[in-house]
């Protein structure tokens, strides 16, 4: 008797759940029973549906609780041995520690917070550089002994002079750039207000429109300059029905008012397919461009120079966009859009220790490696990183006083070698 008494309260009760969740799961079949061709998306208003019943819809960008972690505020040292080379232990960039939170960059007095921003969905190009970053830090191939070790040409080692953190990645939807410009823009924007300079590792060239909010963000709309390092313009109003691509960000940043078109500064572009259109827009917005016609018939120092005047002559803080494809396809074949007659790795390591001594680097994106097509040995990866050494050293040229362009120790220049006695 009690055993069925208690057998009908379960089944009561079971009941009475199902009655609570199913007509409700039923009803909504009922009110939308459209095939997913139907619901995903409606050409009448032209808008691109999410699923709302998913439960995995926000998976990629849901936070793990880290007051669980039950660890001190500030940067983690997650490798086991002080030595180890490059290509063993945990790989982080560098090899350097790891912070999570904002509040570990505080605690952590961090001056530079490397990430990872795995973005593709905004090219329309060959895929593949959303793996640029994860490949990034297992790239370190240059100086087996891993992180450390001065550079040698400026004496100056950017990880004694500055504070520097692998933050790990901004989280991104790789099917979506409108749904990952909130993550990019807040993860940025949260880097930047606990003080540190946030450099990001894409990743496409899109990630730059929500780095460059997330910039203003902290510093304020048109609080600073832009300088745009890129075989190509990024001005396109191709963009195939979509907001943000890797063809519009300088538009973007310009026409929406982030920053002001004369104090946007484009340096290295050559790519074919740029009519008077193009050209109209960098006068009507007194953007300052410097095709690569210009290098070449003037000298490269020669017009980076006039580039730094021009930076002068502006707010001094500055956002760095470096578009990987600046570099000849001899230097680095491994990006979605090689263009031919390039720079060399040597120019372009000149243009960022000139540029980052003469204003102050607020935040550096480096886009467009594409590791799908770089050999086994990732070399093309090996460059990139290795450019993204160089700026670390040249950020911490700056904080040592050192603001003459196109430096390099009188050591180096052999200015310290006495004359051979007759
Ligand atoms: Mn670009």
């Amino acid at each position: 008797m009690q055993f069925q008494h208690s057998f009908l309260l379960k089944a009561l009760f079971v009941a009475a759940s199902i009655a609570v969740t199913l007509p409700a799961s039923a009803a909504d079949k009922k009110t939308d029973n459209r095939s997913a061709f139907d619901k995903a998306y409606d050409p009448e208003t032209k808008t691109i549906h999410l699923d709302p019943d998913d439960p995995t819809g926000d998976m990629l960008f849901d936070k793990r609780d880290y007051s669980k972690d039950k660890r001190p505020a500030g940067p983690i040292n997650v490798q086991r041995y002080n030595g180890g080379l490059s290509w063993q232990g945990i790989p982080t960039f560098f090899k350097l520690p790891v912070a999570i939170t904002p509040e570990d960059l505080k605690a952590g007095k961090v001056d530079v917070a490397i990430m990872g921003v795995p973005m593709s969905a905004g090219g329309y190009g060959q895929p593949g550089t959303g793996h640029g970053a994860q490949t990034m830090r297992i790239s370190e191939t240059m100086l087996p002994w891993g992180v450390g070790g001065v550079i040698s040409e400026t004496q100056v080692d950017p990880f004694e002079e500055l504070v520097i953190v692998d933050y790990g990645d901004a989280a991104v939807d790789p099917l979506s750039v409108e749904r990952s410009l909130a993550s990019i823009r807040d993860t940025v924007a949260g880097a930047a207000r606990a003080g540190a300079v946030p450099i990001m590792i894409g990743g496409d060239h899109s990630i730059m429109y929500p780095s460059v909010l997330g910039i203003a963000d902290v510093y304020g709309k048109k609080n600073f300059s832009i300088l745009h390092v890129d075989a190509h313009t990024d001005i396109s109003t191709e963009n195939f029905g979509h907001y943000v691509t890797i063809g519009n960000m300088v538009r973007l940043s310009v026409e929406e008012g982030l920053v002001k078109g004369e104090e946007v500064h484009a340096v290295g572009q050559r790519s074919p397919g740029y009519g008077p259109a193009k050209l109209k827009w960098y006068k009507e917005n007194g953007v300052r461009i410097y095709w690569q016609g210009e290098i070449e018939t003037r000298g490269f120092r020669a017009v980076v120079d006039d580039l730094l005047e021009d930076l002068k002559a502006g707010p001094g803080k500055l956002y760095l966009s470096i578009d990987y494809d600046v570099l000849d396809p001899a230097a680095m074949s491994a990006v979605t859009a090689p263009v031919l007659g390039g720079w060399t790795t040597r120019q372009l390591v000149e243009l960022i220790r000139s540029v980052c001594v003469v204003v102050e680097c607020i935040g550096v994106d480096f886009v467009e490696y594409n590791p799908f097509f770089d050999d086994q040995g990732n070399r093309g990866g090996n460059v990139a990183l290795s450019i993204v050494r160089e700026t670390l050293g040249a950020i911490a040229m700056r904080k040592k006083g050192i603001r003459e362009p196109f430096y390099y120790h009188p050591a180096i220049l052999g200015k310290e070698r006495k004359p051979k006695k007759k």
